[in-house]
């Protein structure tokens, strides 16, 4: 099997995979973002494909007046007994919480609330079909470490008074992400700790009975890229699973850098590596080796190396939003529109802008690779202090756009704004006519080049940012990079809409970032 890293490429951490059968099912953090908690499905763990969202509607999760960051951390799904299980966060909400379907590509049931602090829960069934609940408890007056519970699954209510301390760690800040699983009679808890930077690693414990004691894996921690020269940094928060032939498998986290000193603005991703097992029953991750960009994996699987191409065009025609796009927050139900006769996405001037967190007229996708194109046309006649147009958007206090907004004299001009914290730029040109105008994004590894063009003419260059500006290291928080239409009226009422008639977002296919991993001539897809 050979295959290339990330799986997920672009703002997905802390994955969680379940199995039924052949199917491999996948979840992933999403914070402010709306709807929460992507659901993906594989049949050979590299191709994936989003089925959905656990958490679709308002009643499940409420992001009003989230901060950026806030909402939901990280999930973990299971599957037991015909039903699927998901359980999470909601930082800024109900705390921790499970929902429930049959389907997990239809919709899930409302939250069912558990009574425990902390944040990154999971389940664990026993082969008696007891249920335990695991979680960190940073946020509890109690030791930091993991912590279980036995848990009535149907009511969320913890089994015990108190749920019982398993493990602290090897003595990394910050234990948490903990996974139990059960193989020879052992119990083996996974968790991750170092912080979610560059000291992040996977630990392992193991012990006889689920409450412990658990001991400590000789050969800790199981996985870091700490202080290497690898491409693929940050590694940790993983869940284990186990295929249909027996193998093990970890999911994690990792990200990877622009430049130097390293900084990262595409988020978290997901990546997948290899788990085998000592003679003496401890848990390896591709055999103890740093987890590489093109794994080679001696089991039977595709053969696929290099980015799986993720073109993706949409003309809003349809009555449904394809998966990949996300509200910030929940969005205001009137304030945009999809499946209209010839196409287009409406979204109404709403007064909340792009540095503001109330409601906002907000429609984005992942950047998931290095060098791409994010471009769409837009029919928009603004009034006031109107504008629409297209953001590279970290979150409220780092995004850079290019719009069009009135010019003061009856016509309209293009705006280049950025916004780095306390720092803001604006700078307007000359547009002349009133049709169509396209908005253009490309973007290389350290910078994003911002374009406009009217109908008929060729695309004009009016600036660029550098996407270090725009990095989780300036920017803060556990989120990547959006490319989203927006339109508002900045403060004021406003009374007009923007049409976006189309969205393009196009990887370069020789993609300049994978071609320092390849091997020679492996850009394109290996034929069977
Ligand atoms: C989280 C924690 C982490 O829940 O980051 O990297 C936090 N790991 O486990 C948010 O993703």
């Amino acid at each position: 099997m050979k295959y290339t890293n990330p799986i997920l490429p672009g703002f997905y951490p802390d994955p969680s995979v379940c199995r039924v059968g052949d199917d491999f099912y996948m979840v992933t953090s999403s914070f402010e973002y709306f709807p929460g908690v992507p659901v993906f499905h594989s049949q050979d763990l590299v191709h994936w494909q989003q089925i959905g969202h656990c958490l679709t509607r308002q009643s499940q999760l409420n992001l009003e007046g989230a901060k950026a960051s806030g909402g939901i951390y990280a999930p973990t799904i299971r599957y037991h007994d015909g039903r699927f299980y998901m359980i999470t966060t909601d930082t800024t909400g109900i705390g921790n919480f499970i929902v429930h379907t049959e389907d997990p590509a239809g919709e899930w049931s409302d939250p069912i609330q558990v009574n425990h602090g902390g944040i990154d829960p999971s389940l664990f069934w026993d082969d008696d079909g007891t249920c335990y609940y695991a979680s960190n408890a940073l946020w509890m007056p109690r030791e930091r470490g993991c912590y279980v519970s036995p848990i009535n699954i149907e009511t969320g209510q913890l089994q015990w008074p108190k749920s019982k301390l398993l493990w602290s760690g090897i003595g990394g800040k910050y234990p948490e992400a903990p996974h139990i699983y059960k193989k020879d009679g052992w119990y083996y808890l996974i968790i991750a700790e170092g912080g979610t930077e560059f000291g992040h690693m996977i630990s392992v414990a193991r012990s006889r009975a689920v409450d412990g004691p658990y001991e400590s894996c000789p050969h800790n921690p199981l996985l870091s890229h700490r202080s290497t020269a690898n491409p693929i940094q940050s590694t940790g928060h993983g869940d284990f699973f186990e295929d249909a032939q027996g193998d093990w498998w970890v999911v994690f986290l990792g990200v990877r850098h622009s430049s130097y000193p390293l900084v990262h603005h595409m988020g978290r991703e997901t990546y997948l590596a290899p788990v085998t097992w000592t003679e003496d029953g401890w848990p390896l991750i591709n055999e103890g080796r740093l987890v590489d960009i093109n794994m080679v994996v001696d089991r039977a699987g595709p053969e696929q190396l290099g980015l799986l191409n993720r073109d993706f065009r949409d003309d809003f025609s349809s009555v449904t939003l394809d998966f990949r796009w996300n509200f910030c927050r929940n969005p205001q139900p009137d304030s945009w529109r999809v499946g209209q006769a010839g196409g287009g996405l409406q979204l109404q001037c709403l007064p909340e802008d792009l540095d503001g967190i109330g409601p906002k007229a907000w429609l984005g996708l992942r950047q998931q690779h290095f060098y791409t194109t994010a471009e769409t046309e837009l029919d928009f006649a603004p009034s006031n202090q109107e504008e629409a147009g297209l953001t590279a958007y970290m979150n409220e206090r780092y995004h850079a756009e290019i719009s069009v907004v009135a010019d003061g004299h009856g016509g309209r001009a293009i705006c280049l704004r950025k916004r780095c914290g306390e720092l803001r730029t604006e700078q307007r040109f000359d547009l002349s006519g009133k049709g169509a105008v396209k908005l253009r994004i490309v973007a290389e590894e350290e910078h994003l080049h911002f374009e406009h063009a009217s109908e008929g003419s060729t695309f004009t260059e009016v600036g660029t940012m550098e996407t270090r500006a725009l990095s989780t290291e300036m920017a803060g928080g556990f989120t990547g990079l959006y490319w989203a239409l927006y339109a508002t009226s900045n403060g004021v009422s406003g009374k007009n809409s923007a049409t976006f008639r189309n969205f393009d977002y196009q990887p370069s296919y020789h993609d300049k970032e994978w071609d320092r991993y390849l091997e020679p001539v492996t850009a394109a897809p290996v034929a069977d």
